[in-house]
């Protein structure tokens, strides 16, 4: 049969074999008992996704077509996730020690290890007061449990020590966000970005990241949007740009203030945009007159010919995106850095119409809600403010407490530590979390754990932090229960359950209702579903910045989503805000100058490289969960150092060598990847690994002052010929890293300015 006659041409057939497929499904689909619409709970794209069900478990995932965000694309995490709910790693009992630190942990009746833990808890509270004890949530959860957790805290356990892993995270943005905007939420849906002629990407690693985010680039760079991405390393999308500004790390307000001086000086600026709709630009516009790009390249080791391009590129643009992730907010100066990118948009008159806006690439599934529903340390439900009296008061309603007995602000998460460490903080029941990966400086991370009497971790995989702990709780995964996530939209979605969890294992928000109950405090814990939990939460953001009252599940499923603020059930929601004003009382967005301040540690003669770390494709996070995915740990099996050549042969290193990067915290030994796509001065180490092979035993510990994120992209360090192999080195063969990691890609060249490779 000819081709040209065949059924591809053939309309009917086509149909007919469309309709045909889909009723009779795939050989290997004849088992599936139901499809589970859902979506993906790892990063913050949220990508939806059908779970395929049979005999009781979940046996596969297809992407959904339906979901505007990711219509029908997974990346490699999504396309796995599945395989973590039948895992045989599940923890299915809770575990205890029963003598003491050094006696082993054992499997325990929830009986058993719940009670313990209310005895435990209040006796320590009686003894050292009620904020001896503090809570350590995350935000891969459901915006249920979030909230769920920052009313237990302040009302089960009455301590003001309540935070989160998104201090690790998006504490950065947060705090750019409400100096500038007053509003913490991505100022525009990602389809806007096809309607952007310019998008600008800066500390951002999209392509591996936010992999589906990566085809709406695409997408507008079809439509001929120009691109242009700042990042010490070629990144996958860096490789396309028009204009690549591989800049020193820790230099980014330096580039902001130059391109807005360019911007400036080439007469690109949006003066009525200014004039009407913000406060502050004369002192920011003084301030940048200082930043001449031919100063500022010396700094950042570019060239100053590729900033004025850059800044011109972006300056001219009808309509401009700016993008930031944790690149630029993972530094000491990460809030200053993202109010320098704020104030690049906001003279350009880039906010509020399609394909101009701002964008922090919130991270984790539930990054954006897990924000706002008030786990955070000065915090309450709604992004309101714990210390805000009308805040306190309204919230003490909604839960039924005396506005007197809500605890005031504690400590941030990486406060915590130190705290832990002085014997004031003395327990902690910590969920969704695994410090001992993501904290800098392990070893006294490590240190103040252990000083803990009393340690309670709830986890469904047994994390590098249980084997600290005094009590394990093996809780639910995302598809084991309802509720709903934030992705980094601000779009609120839902998960649908598709199973239940093992037996043995219990549902998160179930176990810290129970836990409460245990500790006299049932009475404000009443809840039978995640339902009952997203009502009160919903009454508990009304009327605030964050306010979710008129989103309800059967909303969500009939509009694929609903973005906040959405205050009535009338209101469709918001996908793009500040089309009118900004968050502020007087509607104006507020311009701040921000003085460059360099990185907390330099290369000195003792550790003359910069070391970076982040983030690999394959892995999620600590890497609890895909480092337990057979295909993802395959291909990125255990840490490596990314190194110039350049750099490698001053300092006699072959690719594959076992390399030894030390700093002032400590030192990790790991096979050396030479390549051509990182700055000669700089090196960057994927973070997801464990023990021996944590990248975060080599981080400073160093906190940005007012959101108190860590440095955790830029410190000083010295690369060597390792003397000795690492202990995990056994049957290691580098050479296979190599093989997937792809072949060596090429940083263009950007002129002597770059420097020395090693100072
Ligand atoms: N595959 C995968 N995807 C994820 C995650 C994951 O663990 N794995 N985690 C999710 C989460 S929680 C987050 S927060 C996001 C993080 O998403 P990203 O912020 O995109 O990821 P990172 O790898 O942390 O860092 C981004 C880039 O910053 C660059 N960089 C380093 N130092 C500097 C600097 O000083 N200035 C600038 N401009 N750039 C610098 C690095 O080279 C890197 O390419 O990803 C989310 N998506
Ligand atoms: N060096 C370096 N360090 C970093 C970063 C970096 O770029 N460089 N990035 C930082 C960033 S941006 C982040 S977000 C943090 C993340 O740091 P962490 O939050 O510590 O890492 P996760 O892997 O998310 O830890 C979540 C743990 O909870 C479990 N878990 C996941 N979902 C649930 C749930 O629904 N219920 C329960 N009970 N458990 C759950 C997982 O199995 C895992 O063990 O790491 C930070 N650390
Ligand atoms: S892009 Fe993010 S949400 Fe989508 S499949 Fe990958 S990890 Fe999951
Ligand atoms: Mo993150």
């Amino acid at each position: 049969m000819s081709v040209d006659k065949g059924i591809f041409h053939d309309k009917q057939r086509d149909t007919y074999d469309f309709h045909e497929s889909a009723a009779t499904p795939w050989r290997s689909d004849d088992e599936v008992e139901r499809y589970v619409p859902t979506h993906c709970c790892y990063c913050g794209v949220q990508c939806g996704m059908n779970l395929k069900v049979a005999g009781g478990k979940v046996v596969g995932v297809e992407p959904r077509y339906d979901f505007p965000v990711n219509r029908g694309m997974l990346c490699p995490k999504g396309t796995t996730v599945y395989q973590t709910v039948n895992h045989p790693d599940r923890l299915t009992s809770p575990l205890m020690r029963r003598n003491g630190k050094n006696s082993p942990l054992e499997p325990v009746s929830w009986d058993e290890a719940l009670d313990t833990i209310a005895r435990r808890f209040r006796a320590i509270q009686g003894e050292h007061g009620k904020d001896a004890v503090a809570v350590y949530s995350g935000s891969s959860m459901t915006n249920e449990k979030c909230y769920l957790m920052g009313k237990f805290a302040r009302v089960g356990l009455e301590t003001r020590h309540c935070d989160y892993n998104g201090r690790l995270c998006m504490s950065s943005a947060t705090g750019a966000n409400d100096r500038s905007l007053g509003i913490d939420r991505a100022a525009n849906p990602i389809s806007d970005m096809l309607h952007s002629d310019v998008i600008f990407v800066i500390g951002a690693n999209v392509g591996e990241c936010f992999p589906i985010v990566t085809s709406w680039l695409w997408q507008a760079r079809d439509r001929g949007a120009k691109l242009i991405v700042a990042d010490p390393r070629q990144t996958p999308i860096a490789r396309t740009a028009d204009v690549f500004l591989p800049l020193r790390s820790g230099t980014d307000s330096a580039l902001l203030n130059a391109m807005l001086h360019v911007v400036l000086r080439e007469g690109l600026v949006d003066e009525e945009f200014i004039a009407s709709r913000t406060t502050g630009w004369d002192e920011v516009k003084a301030l940048v007159e200082q930043y001449p790009p031919e100063r500022v390249a010396k700094v950042c080791g570019l060239r100053a010919e590729t900033i004025i391009e850059a800044a011109r590129l972006y300056g001219g643009a009808k309509a401009a995106m700016l993008y930031t992730a944790r690149g630029l907010e993972h530094q000491s100066k990460g809030v200053d850095n993202g109010v320098a990118a704020v104030n690049l948009a906001l003279a350009t008159g880039n906010f509020g119409r399609p394909g101009a806006g701002y964008m922090t690439l919130t991270g984790q599934g539930n990054g954006q809600g897990g924000r706002e529903m008030g786990q955070k340390a000065s915090q309450l439900p709604g992004e309101r403010e714990i210390e805000n009296p009308e805040d306190r008061a309204y919230i003490a309603s909604v839960w039924g407490i005396d506005e007197k007995d809500m605890p005031h602000a504690g400590y941030a998460a990486t406060l915590m530590i130190p705290a832990m460490e002085r014997g004031e903080i003395r327990s902690c029941f910590m969920i969704c979390s695994n410090p001992m990966v993501s904290l800098p400086d392990q070893h006294t991370t490590e240190r103040a754990l252990r000083a803990l009497d009393f340690f309670v971790v709830c986890d469904f995989f047994f994390s590098e932090t249980c084997e600290l702990a005094d009590v394990v709780l093996p809780g639910n995964v995302w598809c084991e229960d309802e509720g709903t996530s934030t992705n980094l939209e601000g779009r609120v979605i839902k998960y649908n359950q598709a199973v239940d969890p093992p037996p043995g294992a219990r549902r998160d928000w179930e176990i810290v209702c129970e836990l409460a109950r245990r500790l006299g405090k049932g009475q404000y814990f009443p809840y039978q579903s995640a339902r009952e939990i997203f009502d009160e939460l919903r009454v508990a953001t009304k009327g605030a910045k964050a306010d979710y009252f008129g989103i309800t599940y059967e909303k969500i499923d009939r509009q694929n989503g609903v973005f906040w603020p959405c205050p009535t059930e009338e209101d469709p929601g918001t996908p793009r805000l500040y089309e009118d004003r900004f968050g502020f009382a007087d509607g104006k967005a507020r311009f701040h100058p921000i003085t460059y301040l360099p990185p907390a540690e330099e290369p000195d003669a003792e550790y003359p490289l910069v070391l970076t770390t982040g983030r690999v494709i394959y892995h999620y996070l600590s890497g609890n969960q895909t480092r337990r995915t057979p295909f993802l740990l395959e291909e990125a099996p255990y840490p490596w150092v990314e190194i110039h050549e350049r750099t490698a042969e001053q300092l006699g290193i072959s690719d594959n060598d076992w390399v030894t990067v030390r700093t002032r915290r400590g030192e990790m030994t790991v096979p050396a990847l030479v390549v051509k796509s990182i700055r000669p001065d700089t090196v960057f180490i994927p973070y997801h690994y464990g023990h021996s092979q944590a990248a975060n035993i080599l981080t400073n510990p160093v906190l940005e002052p007012m959101n108190k994120i860590p440095e955790y992209k830029v410190c000083a360090a010295s690369v060597t010929k390792a003397v000795h192999k690492p202990d995990w080195a056994e049957g290691v063969d580098p050479a296979r890293l190599r093989a997937a990691r792809g072949r060596r890609r090429r940083l263009p060249s950007t002129g002597e300015s770059q420097g020395p490779a090693v100072r």
